[in-house]
C-alpha cells in the first residue's frame, strides 16, 4: 500500500490528522516526522510477525547478540532504504513541499553506544536481518546516551544527550514481557528432598521493562529485534500511606532503580560509579536470558537441547556474568545438575575480545561483587574452584597459571578468564589481533583451550555505509557492474575491470567532489569555516584516546606549518585536516589533544600568510549520522595507531569503501585492508607489532634521543611549552611531559619521521590525478571483504551454527 506514490501521500496526511487532530499545513517538522516515522513502522509490523512465524516453522535457531551498548544511527533513513522505500517517499513528500532530508535530520542518533563495539554490533544485526539470519540484540534502552559534545573555545563541553526528549517512534514498549531482576540481600542454603537449594532472599526487585526495535533486512521481508530493557521499580508506591522513613527508603530505592537505565557508561572511577556499572552488567544479561528463556519454553523448547537451539554471544567481557547467570537459572529454576546445566552453558555461550588494552579487562572487587550479586557470587566461586582442579590435573600447583588464569584472585573478579572458560568459542577482531591475544594476552588459555581460538575480522555493512551513506557512487557503481553488490558485496571486485578507464576514473572523482561539496556546507553551516573541495580532504575520526595518536596528526600539521613559516613559498598541496570525535569526560590527555587540534586550528586557518594551504577543523559532536557525511567525502583515511593498540578499527573499512586511501601502521584490520588492495594502493608506516612488543618488553626506547637529534621534532615540542605561538607558557606541558619523561608510551616520536615522509608521498600521489583515482577503484573494488555480511556469515557457521531461514 505504500508503494504507490498517492496511496503513501493519503496515508501520511491522513496520519497526521488522526494522531495530531490537526491539518498538514498546520503541522510542525518534529509532528511530519514522528507521523511518517510511525507510518512506517506499521507497514513493518506485519514483516516482523511474519519474520518470527518462519523462525518458529522452521525450528530455527537463533542467536541473541548481548551487547552493552549498540549504535544504531538514524533509523528512518535505514529502514526506508531496507524497505525500498526511499525514493517513493521522497517523491511523495516533494509533492507536499516537504524535504525527506530535513525530516530525517530531525531524529536523534539513538544515544545507546559510543563507539566501535556498538557499531559493530548494529552493523551486525543490519547484516543478520539481509542475510535472512535469526538473529537479535539485547540492551539496555539508556535514557541519556554518552553526552552531546560541543567544542566552546577549544574544549570538549559534555551536554546531557536526552536522546528520547521526543520519545523513540521506533520502539514497541512491552510491559506484560518484563521480568524481574534481583540485586543483594542474602543466600539461604535449604534441603529439600535430599537435595541442597538455594534461597535468595531480602533482595531488591528491579523490574526489567522490555522495549523492541525493529531490525531490516535489505529487501527481503526479514524483521530481527533490537531489544532494549529500560529499569523500573515493580509497583508505584502509594507515599500517603507511608511513614516518613519509609517514605525515604522507598524513595531511594526508586532512585537506585531509574539509574540503572539512566546513562551510558556511568563514570566508573568512584565506587558508586562501579556498582552501577555492575548493576548495568548483570541487568543486561539477567532480562536478557530470562526474556530468551521464556520465550523459548513458551514455544515449547526444552531446557536440555537450549544449546542445539538458541546461541548466546557476548559481545566483550561486559556481559559475560551472562555465564553465570545462565548457570542459576538452569541449577536454582530448572533444577539441573551442575555438570548437566554446564554442558548446556558453554555449548551455548561465545565470546567476543575487542582489545588488549588492560584497562577495558575488567576486573571487579569480590567484596562489592558479592554483596550486589550473592547467588552469582557462589556459582563463579564454584567455577573457578572446578577450573582450579583443572588447571591443577594439568600443571600441579603452579602459582603462575593460578594467577594468570583464575577468575577469583587477590581479591578480584576476572571477567575476561570468566568469559573464557565459560564459553565455547573466543575469537578477536581482526587477524593480528587474535594472534596477538593468542601468543600474549591470553597465551595461557591458549595452549589450555587451543580448540576454542579463532579470528573473525570485523566488518561493516555496505548498504549504510556506501548504498545510503553515498548514492552518487553507488549509482556510478551499479550502472558499471550491475546492482547485485548490493547483497553480494563480492561482487564489487568487477569494478577492477574499470580501473584504468579513464571516463570511469573521472566520473569517480566527480562524485567524490560532489560528496566534498556537501561536506562542505556542513562544515560551512556550522563552523562558520570555508574548506576548498579542491584540497585533499585529510581525515581522522574516532575516540580520542592516546593509542588511536590523534597527536601524531597534529605533529605533522605543526611540522608543515612551520616549514610554511620558514618558506612561504614551499610548494604543498592544499590540504583540510578534518579531525572529530568524543574523549571520555574524565580523559584529562584526550582533552588537551582536543585543545591542541583546536588550537593549531586557530592558529593555521587565521594566518594569511600559510595562503590557505593547510586547514585544521575539528567537526563538533560525531556521531554515526554525522559519518555518513564525511567517509564520502575524504580522500586520506588516517588509521595511525600505535601497532598492536587497535584491536581492528571498522572506520578504516568505511573510508576505504568510499574510495578513501589510507595512511596507516601495520596494526589491526589494517594489515589486511593493506593486504586487499596491495602495497602501492595503501601508505603504510611505523613500526611493526613485533617491534613495538619487543621495546615494550625489553625497554630499549628513549624518546629523548629522538628529540635531540632532530631539529624539527625539537621545535615542534618546544612550542607546546614555551608560549611562542600558543600564547601562555605551559600550555602543553602535560603532552610535552608524556613524550618526552614519560618515554613516549604510544611511540609518536619514533614514528613520526617515516609518517611525515609517507605524508608526502600521499601528496605527490594526490597530485598523479590518474593515479590516485585508480587506487580509489582499487580500494573500492577490494572492500567486498570487509562488508559484516562476510563477518556475520562466519560467524553464523564457524560458532552460532545457524543458517538462513527463507520465505
Ligand atoms: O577499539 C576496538 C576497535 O579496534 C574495534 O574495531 C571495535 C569493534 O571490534 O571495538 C573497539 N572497542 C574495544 N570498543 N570498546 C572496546 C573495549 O571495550
Amino acid at each position: 500500500m505504500l508503494r504507490s506514490k498517492e496511496k503513501f501521500k493519503e496515508i501520511f496526511v491522513d496520519r497526521i490528522e488522526t494522531i495530531y487532530g490537526i491539518s498538514l499545513e498546520e503541522s510542525s517538522d518534529l509532528e511530519q516526522y514522528t507521523a511518517l516515522s510511525s507510518m512506517i513502522k506499521d507497514y513493518i509490523h506485519r514483516n516482523w510477525v511474519q519474520t518470527h512465524k518462519r523462525y518458529n516453522d522452521a525450528k530455527a535457531k537463533q542467536v541473541y547478540y548481548l551487547s552493552i551498548e549498540f549504535l544504531p544511527g538514524k533509523q528512518l533513513g535505514t529502514n526506508l532504504l531496507n524497505l525500498g522505500l526511499t525514493d517513493i517517499c521522497k517523491e511523495a513528500l516533494s509533492d507536499l513541499n516537504i524535504s525527506l532530508e530535513e525530516l530525517e535530520s530531525i531524529e536523534n542518533d539513538p544515544g545507546i553506544g559510543n563507539g566501535g563495539l556498538g557499531r559493530l554490533g548494529s552493523c551486525f544485526l543490519e547484516s543478520m536481518a539481509s542475510s535472512n539470519l535469526p538473529g537479535h540484540g539485547c540492551t539496555i534502552r539508556y535514557e541519556h546516551g554518552l553526552f552531546r559534545q560541543k567544542i566552546i573555545g577549544e574544549d570538549q563541553v559534555e551536554v546531557i544527550d536526552d536522546w528520547i526528549e521526543n520519545g523513540n517512534v521506533w520502539e514497541v514498549r512491552k510491559p506484560n514481557r518484563a521480568v524481574e531482576v534481583k540485586f543483594g540481600g542474602n543466600v539461604k542454603m535449604d534441603n529439600v528432598d535430599g537435595r541442597t537449594v538455594f534461597i535468595h532472599e531480602n533482595y531488591d526487585t528491579v523490574l526489567a521493562v522490555p522495549h523492541d526495535m525493529p531490525v531490516i533486512g535489505y529487501n527481503n521481508n526479514t524483521v530481527n529485534t533490537l531489544r532494549l530493557f529500560s529499569a523500573e521499580v515493580k509497583e508505584e508506591v502509594d507515599y500517603t500511606l507511608l511513614s516518613g522513613d519509609e517514605t525515604r527508603k522507598s524513595l531511594e530505592y526508586e532512585v537506585a532503580v531509574k539509574k540503572i537505565s539512566e546513562s551510558l557508561y556511568p563514570n566508573d572511577e568512584s565506587h558508586e560509579g562501579k556498582v552501577l556499572r555492575l548493576k548495568q552488567q548483570y541487568f543486561l544479561v539477567s532480562a536478557g536470558l530470562q526474556t530468551i528463556i521464556k520465550r523459548y519454553r513458551r514455544k515449547g523448547g526444552a531446557i536440555r537441547n537450549f544449546y542445539k537451539d538458541i546461541a548466546i554471544h557476548i559481545n566483550d567481557t561486559h556481559p559475560s556474568l551472562a555465564i553465570p547467570e545462565l548457570m542459576r537459572i538452569f541449577l536454582d529454576e530448572y533444577k539441573l545438575g551442575w555438570d548437566e546445566a554446564w554442558g548446556i552453558v558453554t555449548k551455548t555461550i561465545s565470546y567476543t575480545n575487542h582489545t588488549i588494552m588492560p584497562e577495558a579487562l575488567e576486573k571487579w572487587s569480590i567484596d562489592m561483587f558479592k554483596g550486589l550479586l550473592p547467588r552469582i557470587y557462589m556459582i563463579v566461586e564454584e567455577i573457578n574452584r572446578r577450573f582450579n582442579l583443572e588447571l591443577e590435573r594439568k600443571y600441579g600447583q603452579d602459582e603462575n597459571k593460578k594467577r594468570e588464569m583464575s577468575i577469583l584472585y587477590h581479591g578480584q573478579v576476572h571477567m575476561a578468564n570468566l568469559a573464557i572458560i565459560g564459553s565455547h568459542s573466543v575469537n578477536g577482531v581482526a587477524k593480528v589481533h587474535t594472534e596477538i591475544l593468542k601468543n600474549q594476552v591470553m597465551k595461557n588459555f591458549y595452549e589450555f583451550y587451543p580448540e576454542k581460538f579463532n579470528n573473525k575480522t570485523n566488518g561493516i555493512t555496505h548498504r549504510t555505509w556506501l548504498l545510503k551513506a553515498n548514492p552518487s557512487l553507488s549509482k556510478l557503481i551499479t550502472s558499471a557492474i550491475g546492482d547485485t553488490w548490493i547483497t553480494k558485496p563480492s561482487h564489487l571486485t568487477d569494478l577492477l575491470r574499470f580501473k584504468e578507464d579513464n571516463s570511469f576514473k573521472e566520473q569517480v572523482m566527480k562524485s567524490k567532489k560532489e560528496n566534498k561539496e556537501l561536506l562542505q556546507k556542513i562544515i560551512e553551516d556550522k563552523h562558520g569555516i570555508s574548506i576548498d573541495t579542491n584540497s585533499i580532504i585529510d581525515v581522522q575520526v574516532k575516540r580520542i584516546h592516546e593509542y588511536k595518536r590523534q597527536l601524531l596528526n597534529v605533529l605533522h600539521i605543526l611540522d608543515l606549518y612551520y616549514r610554511l613559516k620558514d618558506n612561504p613559498k614551499l610548494d604543498i598541496y592544499p590540504r583540510t585536516f578534518i579531525f572529530g570525535g568524543k574523549a571520555a569526560p574524565g580523559y584529562f590527555m584526550a582533552k588537551r589533544v582536543i585543545n591542541l587540534i583546536n588550537s593549531v586550528g586557530k592558529i593555521v586557518n587565521n594566518d594569511k600568510s600559510l595562503n590557505d594551504k593547510i586547514k585544521v577543523i575539528y567537526l563538533e559532536g560525531y556521531r554515526a549520522s554525522l559519518a555518513e557525511r564525511i567517509f564520502p567525502a575524504t580522500d586520506v583515511s588516517e588509521q595511525i595507531s600505535t601497532a598492536s593498540k587497535e584491536a581492528s578499527g571498522t572506520g578504516n573499512m568505511k573510508f576505504m569503501l568510499n574510495g578513501a586511501l589510507t595512511i596507516g601502521t601495520l596494526d589491526g584490520a589494517n594489515i589486511e585492508i593493506r593486504n586487499a588492495v596491495g602495497d602501492e594502493n595503501f601508505f603504510k608506516f611505523g613500526l611493526t607489532v613485533q617491534e613495538v612488543l619487543k621495546y615494550y618488553a625489553d625497554g630499549g626506547y628513549n624518546s629523548r634521543e629522538i628529540y635531540d637529534r632532530n631539529f624539527r621534532i625539537k621545535r615542534i615540542l618546544n612550542s607546546l611549552v614555551d608560549g611562542s605561538i600558543f600564547g601562555t607558557k605551559d600550555r602543553f606541558r602535560c603532552i610535552y611531559d608524556s613524550l618526552l619523561y614519560h618515554n613516549d608510551q604510544y611511540f609518536v616520536l619514533k614514528d613520526f619521521e617515516e609518517y611525515v615522509r609517507t605524508q608526502n608521498k600521499v601528496e605527490q600521489k594526490f597530485k598523479d590525478k590518474n593515479s590516485w583515482a585508480e587506487s580509489c577503484i582499487v580500494n573500492i573494488a577490494n572492500a567486498g571483504i570487509f562488508s559484516s555480511d562476510r563477518t556475520i556469515k562466519e560467524y553464523a557457521e564457524e560458532i552460532w551454527n545457524i543458517e538462513e531461514v527463507l520465505k
